[in-house]
């Protein structure tokens, strides 16, 4: 069924083995009828570390699957035993959150119109059997790393690396719900650079960008992992404090911010240093998101009017 592996050609396309081991493997998900096709394909990708595998056979447990695995790419046979695989995409893709996850059929048709059919279905790709192993890994591989990249942008900043202002909201979204059925204390901070607007005019839009990402740099460490730290725009940083009273984030926040405060920072003639304010706000004193956002805004407000360089709450 499998082919045998042809370094060369694996080598000049993708090369699996470049990636970084501190990234996650990529999840690939097979669906397909056929035992020994899954177990050819699971004993092909089990050769790179940077893939992990897992397969099904049931196109009816597919969803819950997908929904618990996250895979980055779909091997999906194209003619299963009472059930269609077009079928199943087009099932998938009614879904929102696998609305662009790749999904590669296997199949052994080779009929062009048959193929062109499957990809209007949201199929995005084909791998005719009998596969290559060097057109497999290639073909999972480079769908996967797409898709990762995609799901990247969507989500992250592209100058501090941290989350978004949609992604920051969505988690902090999924937080007041996980706090509100634990029944535990959630804290929501946003920070604003004191004058920043003298930092790009007396240093400089270039020097005023690397002190953007020092604090980013700064809060990351600084914070839990259960935090969420996003940019939120410009000069504007927000923290999700899960199970976090108001006087620990106060006091988390106020030692972020003297942190902060004694950092220098360098332009072409010297240093410099600047400070932020911080408002916070805390649930379930504030009972929805937007009730949340709007004190923590007031708070940041009142520090800003008291004189800058301080935590409110
Ligand atoms: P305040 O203490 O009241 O916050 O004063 P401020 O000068 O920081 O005022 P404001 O928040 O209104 O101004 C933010 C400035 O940040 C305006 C904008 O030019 C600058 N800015 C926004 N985004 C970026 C960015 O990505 N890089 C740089 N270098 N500057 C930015
Ligand atoms: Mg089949
Ligand atoms: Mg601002
Ligand atoms: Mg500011």
């Amino acid at each position: 069924f499998i082919a045998p592996l042809n370094v060369g050609v694996l080598v000049d396309a993708v090369d699996p083995l470049a990636y970084k081991a501190r990234d996650e493997p990529y999840r690939v998900l097979v669906l397909d009828d056929s035992v020994t096709v899954l177990a050819a394909i699971r004993k092909t990708l089990g050769q790179f570390p940077n893939l992990n595998t897992q397969v099904l056979r049931d196109p009816a447990l597919v969803l819950e699957k997908l929904l618990d695995f996250t895979p980055d790419v779909l091997l999906l046979d194209f003619h299963m035993d009472g059930c269609n695989g077009l079928e199943v995409a087009k099932i998938i893709r009614q879904n929102r959150a696998f609305e662009s996850m790749p999904i590669v059929f296997l199949t052994s048709e080779t009929r062009e119109d048959v193929q062109l059919e499957a990809m209007r279905h949201g199929g995005d790709d084909f791998l005719t059997k009998p596969i290559s192993e060097a057109q497999l890994v290639n073909t999972v591989i480079s769908k996967a790393e797409r898709y990762r990249g995609l799901r990247k942008l969507m989500v992250e900043d592209s100058l501090t690396g941290l989350f978004n202002h949609v992604k920051t909201k969505a988690l902090l979204q999924q937080s007041l719900l996980l706090a509100e059925r634990q029944k535990r204390p959630v804290c929501y901070a946003i920070l604003d650079i004191d004058h920043f607007k003298r930092v790009n005019d007396n240093y400089g839009h270039t020097v005023g960008d690397k002190v953007i990402k020092t604090l980013a740099r700064l809060l990351k460490q600084k914070v839990r992992r259960s935090d969420v730290v996003g940019r939120y725009g410009g000069e504007e940083f927000v923290i999700v404090m899960f199970d976090s009273t108001p006087a620990d984030a106060k006091a988390r926040v106020d030692r972020m911010r003297e942190a902060f405060g004694d950092i220098y920072h360098a332009y072409d003639e010297g240093i410099f240093s600047v400070s932020f304010s911080a408002g916070v706000a805390h649930f379930p004193a504030y009972g929805t998101m937007m009730e949340l956002m709007v004190a923590a805004d007031d708070a940041l407000y009142e520090a800003k009017r008291a004189g800058r360089n301080r935590v409110v709450c």
